[in-house]
């Protein structure tokens, strides 16, 4: 199997229902601001937010000015070309080691699932990881995390259900140093985003890394479900606040018809997808291909 064979596979739907309007749109030969309108619409229905979708337009009508272009069909090429450069406008750089990669987001989005699967992720790549179950709070989640710590042969750090998860992280990352670990990979607590209290708690383990390891990369990021749609930019804009994100895994895209608000994170927060879960195995990950993912929903 490709790379990124998995991930095609998981945007099947979302390509089915975009495609298929596209196409009806782009046989139409004139291109005018009806044409325009119907191509927001589009956008919008595949989960695209109203600004993003209107600054795609601008940009695509702008783009097809300046080539002459007068026919549909062309276009679609502008689309991709366009959608393409605003993911890659918010890419970063891989991390750099030693690193800390915390994983927040409400409750249920694939969390501590995603921590499994980095910890096999980063091993692959001949790294040496630990993770640290900073999830405290949900009666038996660091026994779930364990589970995936075995799974994917790494060493975890936990205590006991109700400790204070800054504890823990503080805990973990005094042994990653010690034993000069790689990657440390922190699982959290579902949240509400509109919980002021857990996100005060939040913002307390992120000072807790950056005050006790400020040599490692640092990378918060944001777990959202791609089922989720249009409230996935609201969700990241009130994490974005208090922890200041990094950027997004984006999970269960095998279950999703629409993918269009990765647009929206990009061109409204600058925030980048760095992976994407496609299933629910230990393998089902893949690094986030802003070219592949184009291909992949067009
Ligand atoms: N299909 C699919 N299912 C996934 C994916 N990632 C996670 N899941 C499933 O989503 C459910 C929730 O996953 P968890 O990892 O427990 O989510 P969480 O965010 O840690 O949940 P809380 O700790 O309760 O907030 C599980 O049934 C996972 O198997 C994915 O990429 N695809
Ligand atoms: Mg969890």
């Amino acid at each position: 199997m490709g790379i990124f064979s998995k991930l095609f596979g998981a945007l099947k739907k979302t390509k089915a229902s975009l495609s298929e309007k596209l196409r009806v749109l782009f046989s139409k030969n004139k291109l005018g601001n009806e044409f325009y309108e119907e191509l927001e619409e589009i956008l919008i229905s595949a989960d695209v937010s109203v600004t993003t979708a209107e600054e795609i337009v601008e940009r695509v009508k702008s783009q097809a000015i300046a080539e002459k272009l007068k026919d549909g069909d062309y276009v679609t090429n502008v689309l991709k070309t366009t959608l393409i450069q605003m993911l890659e406008e918010s890419e970063v750089e891989p991390p750099a080691y030693p690193c800390v990669i915390m994983l927040v987001g409400v409750n249920g989005v694939g969390k501590t699932t995603t921590v499994g699967k980095l910890a096999h992720h980063f091993l692959k790549q001949g790294k040496t990881v630990t993770v640290a179950a900073a999830d405290t709070f949900r009666a038996a989640a660091s026994e779930q995390l364990a589970i995936w710590a075995e799974r994917a042969k790494v060493r975890i750090v936990k205590h006991e259900e109700g400790s204070d998860p800054s504890a823990v992280i503080f805990d973990a990352v005094s042994s990653v140093k010690a034993k000069k670990t790689d990657v440390l990979i922190i699982d959290t607590a579902g949240r509400l985003h509109v919980k002021e209290n857990l996100m005060n708690e939040l913002r307390k383990m992120d000072r807790v890394v950056t005050r006790e390891f400020p040599e490692a990369d640092f990378l918060k990021l944001l777990v959202l479900d791609a089922t989720t749609g249009q409230n996935a930019v609201s969700q990241a804009r009130v994490f974005d606040e208090a922890v200041e994100l990094d950027g997004i895994v984006l999970t269960k895209l095998d279950g999703t018809a629409k993918g269009g608000f990765v647009f929206s994170l990009s061109s409204e927060l600058s925030l980048p997808v760095l992976f994407a879960g496609v299933g629910e195995k230990m393998d089902d990950l893949e690094y986030f291909n802003s070219k592949d993912f184009v291909d992949g929903i067009l």
